[in-house]
């Protein structure tokens, strides 16, 4: 662990941003690989930057590592030549250009930070990003220093049979003493970030893309022996990204060859180094029998999210880590249009909505929110937020609204040929598309810099005589840490009109052509601003923010019988579950007043009933449309949360819809079970979508036919996800068995990490009294491990995050326990430990004896020597 010095903990700002004052021609690397010794010699072409004209000092990072010589030209520098600090070191007097050597000293096998050069399962792997690089070597660790790299890897043969880095293989040899080496050169200009290194025993799948001009690469995916059978999917996926890059903005890759290599531990989902991602092995390895269906889609979207980097991130990167959002905010937008052309539009839409609700307004309405392009922050890697990555993609979102399809994509097209190997801002992305669009985009601007949730509040007046439907709209933006008074933003607001029928009505804007298609995007600029319909034949039913066309809280309660119709006729399907959640979570707040045993009103029963019976529409869609509001999102509704009160008040609503939809619910739950093989088409997933969550709800009912459905869905499920889905509701019941099975569950699945990781995630979210004292012992299972990431989320992050009722019992017993392992892990790996910190940030928000609790082990921790990613969040929770 980095102690907090001061120094260390200083804030970093936007505004002092200046351009690096020598840029880097070449960069050779020599790694000679040992686990506990690895030597790094670095020779670097430097040259003074052309807009400088003072000479200024040469300035390094570099951390935790040993420097053992330093050569300018070829002359070892005196200790008296240069300073040193735990940050780095700097040279104050060098040519206008020159060669420095360096050479260092690392120890890979006690990195359990898992940054810069580390071990996993043996096998030698780096991550870079954000400032990883620094932990290897003497270099200037910023992404707007581009070089072209060559590495030569020197490994002992038997153990690492195989050794990558970036780019073409040019040479490859053996050495004396059993050892060899391979010589890597990458022809693209990179920021050290974007370095990557893997040596070990592994075995390759290969496949082959020939791109649309004719050009032939080699796709290789190298796994541990043991999982050579479990790479199909991810080669797949990776054809589709391919494809689909090419198709949608003409992108065709750039190298021959594309190679990924999957790791167990691995701090987080996966990383876009060029020609050779590193990924978490869970986006990687599926197969039917120890996946899921979701976990399927995982592995598409993390593939698809990675390659779509090489172009956003790669070929145009950032210019500083403040324009994080540049490539990543870009990228998910990218990787969500794949994965709905792929899937399900609305299905996808549904899922990355519950992301930003559940996620990201919680995070801009808590201490630690931030705008998409940050001013400030401590610790970089504390900046890798749903708001940097999902909110950045609402904001690309947006601006497709706003300029329609084709041009945005011709903007996009544009950004990426002016930028071609430069590293730029998120204002050069939007200088882009006004100068494709010719629209100003200055107001839009706003939603880089200012943080928080705006409001928009509608109002609607409908007048016969003239056959005039007005909308006003109000928007406001609460305060956030980084400012008070916030300007207002342009919203693209989409709308449609239903009339009685249940069909759209044509949209005539007051002045204006009546307009093409059933859905209009209003472009709100003002404060306050009206919007006139014209030629409105009747009273229509308002379907507002379609698609939910902007990342905002829409404030306008329209009657229950309205929602109820929204629900079954609305034409945007994304509004059509919108509709369902708003009709639900009116009726669950409303009982958390009351201790009634049946929340939900007779009206929402039956239009739920209906929605279950309907036999045309998609699986997929249809569980969406059913599934209450979570836990999560109703407490964000609340002023003061109380979460065993919601999730007494939801289960009772999930028990009364069971009761009532019994017969239903058994009907389509056998009418969704398998005969035929398993696929993963998305009729196929749908069906095993609403078979599962009819079982689920069943299950609460706990009766005789019920519990032998599930016991024998466990039992002969062919696949995981319906093996899966069974063991949680058993996991949850009190049924006798209940040990036995998740005993069998264990004993069948060790040998797999990842199956291992999901048997601890039910356990840790299964609704039970007991749970603190669950997941204490889980803790002590000889399967557990604070050495891998995947596996400390699977426990620890999954009770905190995951287990809202469980977590926040109301004797703190939850935060307690969090505080502990936090504590724990605050040495091995702080990035990890400080995202396990963040459930507690939130204390503000829950009722006062839980927030009390909360407060106090946010004290308790400050009390302790933190990493700096810790100190960070703990000390701006506490502000
Ligand atoms: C899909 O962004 C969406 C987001 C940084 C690491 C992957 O490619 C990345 C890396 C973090 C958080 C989320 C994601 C990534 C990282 C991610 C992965 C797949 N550049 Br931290
Ligand atoms: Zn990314």
């Amino acid at each position: 662990m980095t102690p907090t010095n001061p120094q260390s903990l200083e804030t970093i700002y936007l505004h002092d941003y200046q351009t690096p004052a020598y840029l880097v021609e070449s960069v050779d690397l020599l790694f000679q690989l040992a686990p506990s010794a690895t030597r790094v010699i670095s020779q670097v072409r430097f040259c003074r930057n052309a807009d400088r004209k003072a000479v200024e000092p040469l300035q390094l990072d570099g951390e935790q590592v040993k420097l053992l010589s330093l050569k300018l030209d070829g002359v070892v520098l005196d200790p008296a030549d240069y300073r040193m600090t735990a940050e780095g070191l700097s040279i104050a007097e060098v040519p206008e250009s020159f060669l420095l050597e360096v050479e260092t000293e690392i120890d890979p096998a006690s990195n359990t930070a898992l940054e810069g050069l580390y071990l996993s399962s043996g096998n030698f792997c780096t991550q870079c990003e954000a400032q990883g690089f620094r932990k290897m070597t003497y270099y200037p660790d910023r992404p707007d220093v581009m070089a072209k790299f060559r590495v030569r890897v020197e490994a002992e043969r038997s153990a690492y049979p195989v050794l990558l880095s970036n780019g073409n293989l040019i040479e490859a040899g053996g050495l004396s003493a059993g050892r060899h080496f391979a010589q890597w050169e990458d022809p693209f200009p990179k920021p050290c970030y974007l370095f990557a290194l893997v040596a070990g025993n592994l075995a390759c799948i290969e496949d082959r893309f020939t791109t649309r001009s004719g050009r032939d690469i080699l796709l290789q995916i190298y796994v541990e022996q043991r999982n050579r059978e479990l790479c199909g999917h991810a080669m797949l996926s990776l054809q589709k990204s391919m494809q689909w890059d090419e198709e949608v903005y003409g992108l065709e890759y750039d190298l021959d060859r594309y190679m990924i290599v999957a790791v167990d531990d691995f701090n987080m989902g996966a990383m876009e180094n060029k020609g050779l991602n590193i990924f978490n092995s869970k986006y990687v390895l599926a197969r039917p029998e120890v996946a899921t269906d979701s976990d399927f889609l995982g592995v598409e979207a993390v593939i698809g999210h990675e390659y779509f980097h090489n172009y956003t991130g790669n070929r145009v990167t950032c210019r500083d880590w403040f324009q994080l959002s540049l490539k990543e905010g870009l990228t998910v937008f990218r990787d969500q249009e794949f994965s709905a052309d792929l899937n399900s539009t609305a299905v996808k839409r549904i899922d990355d909505v519950r992301i930003l609700r559940q996620s990201q307004f919680p995070e801009d309405a808590g201490p630690m929110a931030h705008p998409v392009r940050p001013a400030s922050y401590v610790e970089i890697n504390n900046f890798y937020t749903v708001t940097v990555y999902n909110k950045g993609a609402e904001l690309i979102r947006m601006q497709q609204a706003l300029l329609g399809r084709e041009v945005f994509n011709r903007g996009v097209r544009h950004y990426l040929r002016k930028h071609d190997g430069q590293a730029v801002t998120t204002d050069d992305f939007v200088a882009a598309l006004e100068e494709c669009s010719g629209r100003d985009l200055s107001q839009f601007r706003r939603w880089y810099a200012q943080a928080g949730t705006p409001r928009v509040a509608l109002e609607t007046r409908y007048d016969a005589a003239r056959k005039e439907y007005r909308i006003v709209c109000r928007q406001s933006c609460p305060a956030t840490p980084d400012r008070s008074a916030k300007e207002p933003f342009q919203i693209p607001l989409a709308i449609g009109l239903l009339g009685a029928a249940g069909g759209d009505l044509p949209l005539k804007l007051a002045g204006e052509e009546v307009s093409e298609g059933t859905t209009l995007v209003l472009d709100l600029q003002q404060a306050e601003q009206e919007f006139v319909f014209e030629g409105v034949a009747e009273e229509p039913i308002l379907s507002p923010l379609r698609g939910f066309s902007a990342p905002v809280i829409l404030e306008y309660s329209q009657p229950d019988e309205e929602l109820a119709f929204r629900m079954a006729h609305d034409s945007d399907a994304f509004n059509r579950w919108e509709a369902a959640q708003q009709l639900a979570q009116c009726e669950l707040l409303a009982a958390l007043d009351d201790s009634d045993a049946s929340p939900l009103s007779d009206l929402f029963v039956k239009s739920w009933t209906q929605t279950l019976g309907d036999r045309q529409a998609d699986g997929s869609l249809l569980t969406q449309l059913l599934t209450l509001p979570s836990e999560v999102y109703l407490g964000e509704q609340m002023s003061a949360i109380d979460p065993g009160r919601i999730h007494r008040v939801r289960k009772a609503a999930r028990h009364q819809l069971a009761t009532a939809g019994r017969k239903l619910l058994l009907e389509r739950y056998r009418a969704g079970r398998d005969t035929q093989a398993y696929g993963l088409d998305s009729r196929q997933v749908g069906k095993r979508s609403l078979k599962n969550f009819c079982l689920s709800l069943l299950m609460l009912l706990e009766d005789a036919e019920v519990v032998e459905l599930c016991l024998q869905q466990y039992e002969f499920a062919g696949n995981m996800t319906d093996r899966l889905v069974a063991l949680t509701c058993l996991t949850s019941s009190a049924l006798p068995q209940r040990q036995t099975i998740l005993d069998d569950f264990y004993q069948r699945w060790q040998q797999q990490p990842l199956v291992v990781d999901k048997w601890f995630t039910l356990q840790a979210t299964a609704d039970r009294d007991t749970i603190c004292t669950d997941v204490a012992a889980l803790l002590e299972h000889p399967a557990f491990t604070f050495d891998n990431p995947n596996r400390v989320r699977s426990l620890i992050g999954a009770f905190a995050a995951g287990n809202p009722a469980g977590f926040h019992q109301a004797d703190g017993a939850g935060y307690r326990f969090l505080t502990e392992q936090i504590l724990l892990l605050n040495q091995r790996n702080p990035q990890v430990a400080a995202r396990m910190a963040l459930p507690l940030s939130r204390w503000k928000r829950f009722e006062p004896v839980r927030s009390t609790f909360m407060r106090q082990q946010l004290e308790e921790l400050r009390q302790q020597e933190l990493s700096r990613d810790l100190f960070e969040i703990i000390s701006k929770s506490l502000k």
